[in-house]
């Protein structure tokens, strides 16, 4: 097998810089916890391939599943000769997502593409033309998406013209609001709704319940509930994208739980394929089943290599309950990223649900971003053997997304690495 420097020459020369990478190694293999190179480094996994391989890489039930599937048939597109394990995935979305309602749901690639095709139903549904969305928003890179994604750079600097019809409100982000109440927080957004696009205009209001690259902000409480009650009374559909909360992340299948609410419409991709592109819309049967025949669709979408891996790794979450192994990762290192926090007037604060958990990096006793020392640290905790992520909108949180099934003990080793790398001077 060629080095990693070697594949690296060759990218060089073949690869569309604008394609990057966090590592410059090249992975030979991964596993529960860990990635390996083609040299034979190894990195603890604290990203998970930005939260997708919750049930680890090569999840057992995953392969077994994957394999037959692929020896029965690799496609035949739904939309052509349908076949039973996308209506299988379809009932799991709705048996999962919080609401009681009557549901539907369809099956998509990506991310991007799911949260497409919820505004797609919701501008049907609704016959409004508005689309609100929140300061910090990340929803994906295609036209539409970049438009209601928040960051300029990278996302969105010379990709323009956006798509129209597009409004963004000040979010919840208790650390750079003074503090400011959910509910407060709620009046401000739904006050500029009101006076800036009129409640009738809305088509639908796209949150992240936990935003995720826009810097893993966690909304104050009473934040989406005051926001999901404002929407059902303007007659506009509340979409929740769980892309990357959603299938036990954060604790529970969905991060609005434990807000208790029940959203119209729920974006859904990443960990629900167990590592296989598949992607979902979910909601509300009458919203959903507005839509004309032949309205939705595409060649790929619920693939069934993908539904294939998508059932299997529901069936894994279940059964190894990686909802409470979320919620035993949030007591194992949130206390060790607060205590990294208090002791160190850098970091503003840890944060965080489940295994979805950050420290904001700042200038001593200011709230001033500080991108520089955390793109050092998560550079010192590669070079140390932990492969850890940064995001936010001003590019100074460190992110944890450890695969769900981690054990304690990679987990313990990579907190000291950053511990180690959040020290040096
Ligand atoms: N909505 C909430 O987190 C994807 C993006 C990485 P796709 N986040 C990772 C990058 O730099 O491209 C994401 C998300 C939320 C939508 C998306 C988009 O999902 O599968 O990447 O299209």
């Amino acid at each position: 097998m060629p080095s990693s420097g070697e594949v690296h020459k060759r990218r060089l020369a073949a690869v569309a810089r604008g394609v990057s990478s966090v590592l410059p190694a090249y992975v030979e293999s991964a596993a529960g916890g860990s990635v390996r190179d083609v040299d034979g480094r190894e990195w603890i996994d604290f990203a998970s391939g930005i939260a997708v391989t919750s049930v680890g890489n090569s999840a057992p039930r995953v392969v077994e599943a994957v394999r037959e599937q692929l020896e029965r048939f690799t496609h035949t597109c739904f939309m052509v000769a349908p076949y039973e394990s996308y209506v299988s995935v379809c009932e799991q979305l709705i048996a999962l997502t919080p609401g009681s309602f009557e549901k539907r749901a369809a099956l998509f690639n990506s991310g991007a593409e799911a949260v497409e095709n919820a505004v797609k139903i919701a501008r049907h549904a609704t016959g409004r033309p508005a689309v609100v969305v929140f300061d910090h928003a990340y929803h994906g890179r295609t036209n539409l998406t970049m438009a209601l994604t928040a960051k300029a750079m990278p996302y969105k600097h010379r990709f323009g013209p956006f798509a129209p019809e597009i409004y963004r409100v000040p979010m919840s982000y208790p650390l750079r609001d003074g503090g400011l109440s959910g509910p407060d927080a709620a009046i401000r957004a739904i006050d500029t709704i009101e006076k800036q696009v009129g409640g009738a205009n809305v088509a639908a209001l796209v949150i992240e319940p936990i935003q995720g690259e826009g810097g893993f902000v966690v909304p104050a409480p009473g934040f989406l509930s005051a926001l999901a009650a404002w929407a059902r009374g303007a007659g506009a559909v509340f979409v929740a994208d769980e892309i990357q909360t959603g299938f036990c992340r954060t604790g529970s299948w969905f991060a609005s739980e434990h807000e208790g609410i029940e959203p119209d419409l729920v974006t859904t991709a990443k960990g629900m394929g167990g590592g296989l592109p598949i992607a979902g819309v979910v909601g509300r049967a009458e919203l959903m089943d507005a839509v004309h025949a032949g309205g939705l669709g595409g060649t790929y979408g619920g693939n069934p290599l993908a539904c294939a891996a998508a059932l299997a790794a529901v069936e894994t979450m279940r059964e190894l309950d990686l909802a409470a192994a979320a919620r035993t990762l949030e007591g194992q290192v949130l206390p060790a990223l607060s205590d990294l926090a208090a002791r160190d007037p850098g970091i503003a604060e840890a944060r965080g649900r489940g295994a979805m958990l950050a420290l904001e990096f700042v200038r001593p006793g200011t709230l001033d971003p500080d991108p520089v020392r955390t793109a050092a640290v998560a550079r010192a905790c590669h070079d140390a053997g932990l492969l850890i992520l940064t995001c936010g909108t001003y590019g100074n949180v460190l992110r944890l997304l450890p695969p769900l099934v981690i054990g304690p003990a990679d987990v313990a080793r990579g907190l000291d690495i950053i511990r180690t790398a959040v020290a040096r001077p």
